[in-house]
């Protein structure tokens, strides 16, 4: 059993950010369970747009307002406290954030750690014996 605290992770290598978000990635590949799991905030009044194309996400709002937009069917839904949204067909997706949100954030496969969105909001698959 693993049991671990948001607080332990401030500032370690599982704390990632970036201009418009922050993630606290608390389950990761190297666990080997088949799955990651990601504490995100996502700042008030920002615009971003991600392209998973190799991964599976789920994403439950805990807290904030926004929308997100289904940039291949231009569908926009809200998200509040409540709103689950699975990625499920490697959805181009835009994020708008009115206020802070707080989003529970599972991926499969699992990200290993080291990913950064490129240019297009993209991750690569890393996996846990990979260079890059
Ligand atoms: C909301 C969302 O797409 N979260 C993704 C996880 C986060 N950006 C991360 O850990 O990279």
């Amino acid at each position: 059993m693993i049991v671990t605290n948001l607080e332990d992770l401030n500032d370690t290598e599982r704390d990632v950010k970036s201009e418009n978000w922050r993630s606290r990635r608390i389950v990761l590949a190297r666990e080997g369970v088949g799955f990651s799991f990601h504490d995100t905030v996502i700042y008030a009044g920002t615009t971003s747009t991600f392209h998973y194309q190799n991964h599976i996400e789920a994403v439950y709002c805990v807290q904030g307002e926004g929308s997100i937009t289904n940039e291949e069917t231009g569908e926009v839904h809200e998200i509040r406290d409540g709103t689950l949204y699975l990625l499920d067909g490697y959805e181009k997706h835009t994020l708008r954030a009115e206020t802070e949100l707080r989003m529970a954030c599972v991926f499969n496969p699992p990200v290993t750690g080291r990913e950064v969105h490129d240019e297009n909001g993209v991750y690569p698959v890393l996996t846990e014996d990979s260079d890059s």
